[in-house]
């Protein structure tokens, strides 16, 4: 038998080993500091031998890593976040007391995280679903979590019907599919027996539930808060973030072959725009109204399934966020962090209504479940950056060390010269006075019973196009139910929230519409609201937009260069692709491409180039990958910029002349937009 050797850390080249501790690079140790000999082999009774017990090292490591996962977030499991900070750029002292809004340029550190809802943590970025928009702020009185959606309003009235609905959007409980979707028979269930998740659902089904990216994504407190002052006065507020850089979405044919195509797109666009300096930013704005108004509304504000039109309450900007830092450790950070609804600030207070209400509970509840401690506010990532002192002892996982032993108040310690510990302060956190009477009752307010009008105001705040594609996602998901009467039933609600709706969707499914049903309240035609539609507010700029190149052998350097010298100098990114990644010959030099044509097809950009000879074209014409690079970006209404040499491919992927296909020196403008007219050429809406 050939004599034993170390051979596993021979790397193959002569006298080279790796993970040799030297200089500067710590020693590594076990998870008590005893310095680790040997990483690779575990210790055996003889070098064929069984593995011995003994063996701490291996032991330590093994049992660490057995235990490395924690249980997922039951919703919102999916997510990614940043770091960054919140500036006051307007304060209110009048309205709020809230430290973090007295100054103006006073800056807040923040942690933000962006989420799906349905799917479970390894899920994809891109499903039709509602996106979490969560923002810790760390003000200097304690950390404020505002636990947000991209959508301003919510699928339920009662926190006792949420466990309801999530059961039934989540995969399908015997089959454990369809993941990360709501096209199955158990949501629309729900849906169609639930009018009050309409008004979201509209939403849901809209473009807002396709974002473009979390960096163009409207995000909002959803509820009704209370500001108070330092009076004691206090105003109703509905919290808004506007991205600067508009808010954009996809199309959903696009959005399903993102999926194939990167399922982390979104985390990766974050992560990338921060790494390379583009930090997205968002203003923080305020709806602020008094009681009176709040009583003349057709709607009530405690009803989370209602907003508030900006052209009633305007927005008032009073701050902005900017994410500036990647997290260090996906784990430690953004897993672990905790945020909850019930982390307010003196000067922001709760509402009654009943959502809110039921989540103050949920969030801390559930953090016990997925953190293992109720000291999960230890955590680098949920500690306040304030200095933070109580009486709370103990506990699994305790880090803190208090001294002495005053662990009661009130005490009188300190008579004895003891450390006596903290003490409420008059200044600290007060609830807003209320007065509350009223009967015992297991009942919901009959001022929450209208859930047709508002759903068919946001109908009327689209245009023809967002409308299409309302009723083409409703067609969509509805023909994925197994279920008859459950797609009749939902038909005979659709009608009522406006007729075109029903019709349309019945259409589209090939159904009669049934007869429409009596609801609670008749609707009422309340005025659209124009800042509802993402296309009537589309910001016509390339900053965050990405155009790819394509070229091939042969395609001129220059072109390629002058086209990302004119997109960069309008602050757009370039992404370069060929069919071979290592170098290929131009007119002009070899050039290397950022990406393989077959790994980066079109949807993951705004707009393409087609940089290409005759020759090129004529043999991309040929492959699959090529062709649907540019009819995808054709069907999914993109700007295409080519050069005359592109032709024969371009003819192969069926490109008709329209606005948004153009010449080389055309595309930067052309790349600002998305070409809705083009639209029943390329595609059948309902
Ligand atoms: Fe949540 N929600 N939720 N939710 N929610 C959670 O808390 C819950 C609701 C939202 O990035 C959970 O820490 C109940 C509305 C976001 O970590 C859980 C009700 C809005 C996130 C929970 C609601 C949200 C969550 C799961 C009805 C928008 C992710 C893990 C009363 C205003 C936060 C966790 C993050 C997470 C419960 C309704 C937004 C189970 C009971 C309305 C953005 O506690």
């Amino acid at each position: 038998m050939a004599e034993d050797k170390d051979f596993t850390t021979d790397t193959g080249n002569a006298g080279e080993t790796h993970q040799i501790a030297s200089g500067d690079t710590p020693a590594m140790t076990t998870n008590f500091g005893v310095p680790i000999s040997d990483n690779e082999n575990s210790l055996k009774a003889g070098s064929r031998g069984p593995t011995l017990l003994e063996d701490f090292v291996l032991r330590e490591k093994i049992f660490h890593f057995d235990h490395e996962r924690i249980p997922e977030r039951i919703v919102h499991a999916r997510g990614s976040a940043a770091h960054g900070y919140f500036e006051c750029t307007d304060p209110i002292p009048e309205l709020s007391r809230a430290s973090l809004f007295s100054k103006k340029g006073k800056k807040t550190q923040v942690f933000t995280r962006f989420s799906t809802v349905a799917g479970g943590a390894g899920s994809v970025d891109t499903p039709r679903d509602v996106r979490g928009f969560a923002v810790k702020f760390y003000t200097d009185e304690g950390n404020w979590d505002l636990v947000g959606n991209n959508i301003p309003v919510f699928f339920i009235q009662d926190a006792i019907k949420f466990p309801d609905l999530i059961h039934s959007v989540k995969m399908e409980a015997d089959r454990a599919y369809p993941q990360a979707a709501s096209a199955h028979d158990t949501f629309w269930d729900f849906i169609s027996l639930m009018p009050e998740t309409f008004h979201t659902l509209m939403w849901a089904m809209s473009d807002r539930g396709i974002p473009r990216s979390l960096r163009m994504m409207e995000g909002f407190g959803v509820h009704t808060f209370k500001l108070v002052n330092e009076a004691g006065q206090e105003s109703f507020c509905k919290f808004h973030w506007r991205p600067k850089l508009g808010t954009q979405s996809v199309i959903w044919d696009e959005s399903a072959k993102t999926q194939g195509a990167d399922n982390d797109f979104h985390r990766r666009d974050l992560w990338e725009a921060i790494d390379r300096g583009d930090y997205p930013e968002w203003e923080f704005a305020v709806q602020v109204f008094d009681r009176e108004l709040a009583e003349s509304l057709p709607y009530d504000v405690l009803d989370a399934t209602k907003l508030i039109p900006e052209e009633v309450v305007p927005l008032r900007v009073i701050g902005r966020m900017v994410l500036d830092r990647n997290p260090d450790n996906f784990f430690a950070e953004t897993e672990q962090a905790a945020f909850l609804p019930s982390n307010v600030v003196p000067g922001i207070d709760f509402t009654d209504d009943p959502l809110l209400q039921g989540r103050l509970f949920s969030y801390l509840d559930t953090q016990k479940s997925r953190l293992g401690t109720t000291n999960f506010h230890q955590i680098p990532i949920n500690a306040p950056k304030c200095p933070f002192a109580n009486m709370q002892r103990d506990g699994l996982m305790q880090t803190h060390v208090p001294k002495g032993r005053a662990n009661y108040e009130p005490n009188s310690l300190n008579e004895a010269g003891e450390d006596p510990g903290p003490r409420p302060v008059s200044t600290g956190f007060s609830t807003a006075e209320q007065r509350v009477e009223g009967e015992k009752l297991r009942i919901r307010a009959e001022s929450f019973g209208d859930f047709y009008s508002q759903p068919r105001m946001y109908w009327n705040s689209l245009t023809e196009n967002e409308q299409a594609h309302v009723a083409s996602a409703i067609v969509f998901e509805l023909s994925k139910v197994s279920l008859d009467h459950i797609r009749e039933r939902m038909l005979s609600h659709l009608q009522v929230v406006h007729p075109d709706l029903g019709k349309r969707v019945a259409k589209g499914l090939g159904m009669d519409l049934p007869k429409p049903v009596k609801p609670f309240k008749e609707p009422v035609d309340l005025d659209p609201s124009d800042a509802l539609s993402i296309q009537k507010n589309w910001n016509r700029s390339l900053e965050g937009r990405q155009v790819a190149i394509l070229f091939d052998e042969g395609s001129s350097k220059s072109d390629i260069e002058a086209l990302k010298k004119a997109v960069e100098s309008a602050k757009g990114t370039v992404f370069t692709v060929a069919p071979k990644v290592g170098g290929l010959p131009l007119d002009g030099g070899t050039m290397k491409a950022d990406g393989q044509l077959a790994g980066s097809p079109s949807v993951l950009f705004d707009a393409v180039a087609l940089v290409l000879t005759n020759e090129a074209a004529a043999k991309l014409a040929k492959d699959s990958a090529a062709v649907a690079f540019v009819s995808d970006a054709f069907a999914h209404l993109k700007a295409i910029g080519a050069t005359e040499g592109a032709k024969a491919l371009m003819d192969r992927a069926g490109v008709e002349p329209d606005e948004g296909v153009t010449d080389l020196a055309g595309l930067p403008e052309a790349a600002k937009l998305r070409y809705w007219d083009r639209e029943p050429k390329v595609r059948d809406l309902a």
